[in-house]
């Protein structure tokens, strides 16, 4: 159990980095590559579709987002108020911005987030199969204007084979999401988990490098003309424990094992010289707590900035419980903080909070979603918060086998499975409200 008074929540926001905690900052960036842990490729899933891709002409979607550089004036609402502090590292030094307006009221969360100044990203992880259920669709497209495709953008799903791309399932996401008028961020171009097998095995600095430049150049060139933020890389620390504890180091992956950590620059500067514009992003769990992989995380990506690479902002999964790291609002506060404060946007990326084990009771699950979220939204950097599904049921943590779920609902979610809302959708509404 971790307690976070919305008092400390604050201070951490108003606090640049560097300003409070003594305990970060080891930062072994480069660390040697370790022995153990997984590397091993994840479930399957997904894919299957044509190959054909059907392109839509270009548009921009709604909730666009926010800047960094926002002139919303703090105020009504419980926002925090202007702050004075400044930033101490990354570029610019300048102060963090005002704290963001909430809306004066909302029917839905994608209402909340449209209307709050500057505006926030609702989005959701939707997959294939939940939008052959028209309950599902409904709710997802009215609660959210932000989509992550839960699968189906992975690199199996999308090249089952050297060079061959499969397209269809990912179009069909994407199509019904601008459809929806909503945006989609690609998940993910370089991840060592979901790769094929012909792309686990790969070794040699030149093959690896090829294939992952083919990789992002034909998946960015595909969806060019219908979404611009991507996750890059996914997921390349490691620590001994799921929670952020333990040995933080580079993961031993494909294109680590290949290219050392220079593969995490050149998949930025391959996805930039595809996209000018886009946004860019690096995304990871349990950096969400204050431990040693978000001291390892925050490190790795304050290299990337001061060498120039063209990374934009970092996304925090969020993924609370068991397996993952338990954080309350003012240890998302700080992390978000310091990311922040190199230039870098910030996101809640995949959240989610397990009750199985009863290791988050409901109290605290009820808690850490509105001190999460308010965390989050009072910071104009924090662009969007993404729940990862939208009803329990179809929760990815139900059989997944570290989730002590054993086949039970995580209930972790925001809706039920008759997609009723809960009362976490209910502490979602008033952070983002500023209630
Ligand atoms: O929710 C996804 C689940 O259906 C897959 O089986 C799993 C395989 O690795 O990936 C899940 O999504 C993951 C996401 O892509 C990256 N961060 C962790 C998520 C939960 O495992």
């Amino acid at each position: 159990m971790r307690t976070t008074s919305l008092t400390f929540l604050f201070s951490a926001f108003l606090c640049a980095a560097g300003c409070s905690d003594g305990g970060d900052g080891a930062g072994e960036t480069g660390g040697a590559g370790a022995t153990s842990g997984s590397g091993g490729a994840g479930a399957t899933s997904g894919s299957g579709g044509a190959t054909t891709g059907t392109s839509a002409t270009t548009g921009s979607g709604s909730g666009g987002a926010a800047a960094s550089t926002s002139s919303a004036t703090s105020g009504s609402g419980g926002g925090a108020t202007t702050s004075t502090s400044s930033a101490t590292s990354g570029s610019g030094g300048s102060s963090p911005a005002p704290a963001r307006v909430p809306a004066a009221s909302a029917s839905t969360l994608r209402e909340a987030g449209e209307k709050a100044n500057p505006p926030l990203l609702i989005g959701a992880a939707i997959s294939g199969g939940g939008l052959n259920d028209n309950n599902y669709k409904r709710v997802a497209a009215a609660e959210h204007n932000y989509v992550t495709a839960e699968n189906e953008m992975k690199w199996d799903a999308l090249e089952p084979n050297p060079g061959q791309f499969s397209w269809g399932a990912a179009d069909n996401i994407v199509n019904w999401a601008r459809s929806n008028n909503m945006k989609v961020k690609g998940h993910t171009l370089v991840w060592h988990s979901q790769l094929p097998g012909w792309m686990n095995s790969m070794t040699g600095a030149t093959q690896v490098e090829q294939a992952m430049r083919r990789h992002i150049e034909n998946v960015m060139g595909h969806f060019k003309d219908r979404l611009n933020h991507w996750d890059v890389v996914n997921e390349a620390v490691l620590t001994d424990s799921d929670t952020g504890v333990g040995n933080p180091r580079m993961r031993p992956t494909v294109f680590f094992n290949a290219l050392g950590e220079r593969y995490l620059d050149l998949a930025f500067q391959i996805a930039r010289e595809q996209d000018p514009t886009a946004k860019l992003y690096y995304n990871d769990y349990s950096i969400d707590a204050r431990n040693e992989k978000a001291d390892f995380v925050y490190e790795m990506v304050k290299g990337m900035v001061e060498r120039g690479v063209p990374i934009d902002g970092v996304g925090l999964q969020m993924h609370i419980g068991p397996p993952n790291n338990e954080a309350g609002g003012a240890d998302v506060a700080y992390n978000l903080r310091r990311f922040a404060d190199l230039g870098l946007e910030v996101l809640i990326s995949e959240m989610d909070i397990n009750r199985c084990g009863d290791v988050v009771t409901a109290d605290e699950q009820l808690t850490y979603y509105h001190d999460i979220v308010e965390a989050c939204f009072v910071m104009p950097e924090c662009v969007g918060i993404t729940f990862w599904g939208i009803n329990d049921g179809r929760s990815w943590l139900n059989s997944w086998s570290t989730a002590r779920c054993n086949g039970r609902s995580s209930e972790s979610l925001l809706f039920n499975d008759q997609y009723q809302k809960k009362e976490t959708y209910n502490r979602v509404m008033d952070a983002l409200l500023g209630r």
